[in-house]
């Protein structure tokens, strides 16, 4: 596939409410959108990079910089395809987010070119997938439980709790109350602890948690390991792996038993899918993570969602707890908490021409 030039455009996305973790507050979501065009169509991808690089090292500004000066120009002139994208960016360390932007954009043109969707490339194994939603920091617990009762009567299976120092034990026992013992929960604390607070999350053992997300900082591997062993709530990375690799070493030391995978996070789609079959292979369970996804980034994510590993429900919302309107047609739950895997062609999904002309900020052109 010879590709004739990249698109990188900016638009910006009002969040429907401010959403609070233990790194920052998001208004609004500032998204990347690369589009690859070819001799024979065109493939489209989100960069899944925030505003300030407060989750991850990445941000969208040098997202954007590294895809201009690097990793574009080192795409092959002769014709590419999406594996061959994944080798040519190796050398270049990190900057996984924007990588696997430009992986995608390039894949989904080359599945839109043979007529194969996203999930059947991946080897998904359901037309549907369950979905978690990801509900976070509020100013009051009476404000948390009308949130998450909100989100229980749209049909979510699943809800996660962001949690950090002076919010943790208290919302959670909170919802436990409210909502029961049945409904599955589970926290995130984005990295907002150390071991020494060791004794204080095991508080949470007493609720029953699916899991609790990446407790501690995103290097501590060997932390983690050890913090394991001193809760009975399962341990389940995000930051932590930011490739196959990093799997392995984590399974390996114990330091999770439960991953979950963010493809952005991980370089891409391909990377995201080896991973799944490493975790599956040592029967750990992985989900599908999110990163406010429009639904140009949806659309993969809950294809990969349907991969038989994915055993736990992901962050895979629909549109509208993100958007009031969406880049895409809207992702809807049905009346039982699932979103339909799309079948079409590559994400088959694609920008809503005058949704997106709205929103876009700014535009580069860099033709090859
Ligand atoms: O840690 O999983 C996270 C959103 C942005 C950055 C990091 C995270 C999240 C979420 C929301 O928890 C996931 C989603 O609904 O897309
Ligand atoms: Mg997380």
């Amino acid at each position: 596939m010879k590709i004739s030039g990249i698109e990188l455009r900016r638009v910006r996305m009002p969040l429907v409410a401010p959403f609070r973790t233990s790194f920052g507050t998001e208004t609004a979501r500032d998204v990347l959108l690369v589009r690859v065009v070819t001799e024979d169509g065109e493939g489209w991808a989100e960069c899944a990079a925030m505003s300030e690089p407060r989750y991850c090292s990445e941000y969208v500004d040098g997202a954007q910089d590294v895809l201009r000066r690097f990793l574009i120009p080192a795409l092959p002139e002769d014709g590419v395809d999406a594996e061959t994208v994944g080798r040519v960016l190796h050398p270049f360390t990190g900057h996984q987010m924007a990588k696997s932007a430009l992986e995608t954009a390039v894949l989904d043109a080359q599945l839109r070119s043979t007529g194969q969707s996203f999930a059947a490339h991946l080897g998904a194994s359901r037309d549907r997938v369950p979905c978690g939603v990801s509900v976070g920091i509020m100013d009051s617990l009476p404000e948390l439980l009308d949130a998450v009762e909100g989100y229980v009567e749209e049909g979510y299976v699943r809800i996660k709790l962001k949690i950090e120092p002076g919010w943790d034990v208290a919302p959670v026992r909170a919802v436990r109350e409210r909502f029961g013992d049945d409904l599955l929960l589970q926290v995130d604390a984005n990295a907002a602890y150390t071991l020494v607070d060791a004794q204080h999350l095991a508080e949470l053992d007493a609720f029953g948690l699916l899991l609790i997300e990446q407790p501690l900082a995103n290097d501590d591997m060997v932390q983690h390991a050890q913090l394991a062993k001193r809760l009975r709530t399962p341990v389940c990375l995000d930051e932590s792996i930011e490739s196959a690799a990093d799997a392995a070493a984590a399974i390996s030391l114990g330091a999770c038993s439960i991953i979950n995978v963010k493809p952005a996070r991980v370089g891409g789609y391909l990377e995201a899918r080896r991973i799944h079959d490493l975790a599956r292979a040592h029967g750990i369970p992985v989900w599908c993570g999110g990163m406010l996804e429009t639904g140009i980034g949806r659309a993969a994510n809950v294809a990969l969602a349907a991969l038989p590993g994915f055993t736990l429900p992901g962050d895979t919302s629909g549109s509208g707890r993100y958007f009031a309107t969406d880049l895409t047609e809207p992702f809807v739950l049905d009346a039982d908490g699932h979103l339909d895997v799309p079948t079409g062609p590559g994400l088959g999904v694609e920008p809503l021409k005058d949704v997106l002309d709205e929103v876009t900020v700014s535009n580069e052109w860099i033709t090859r």
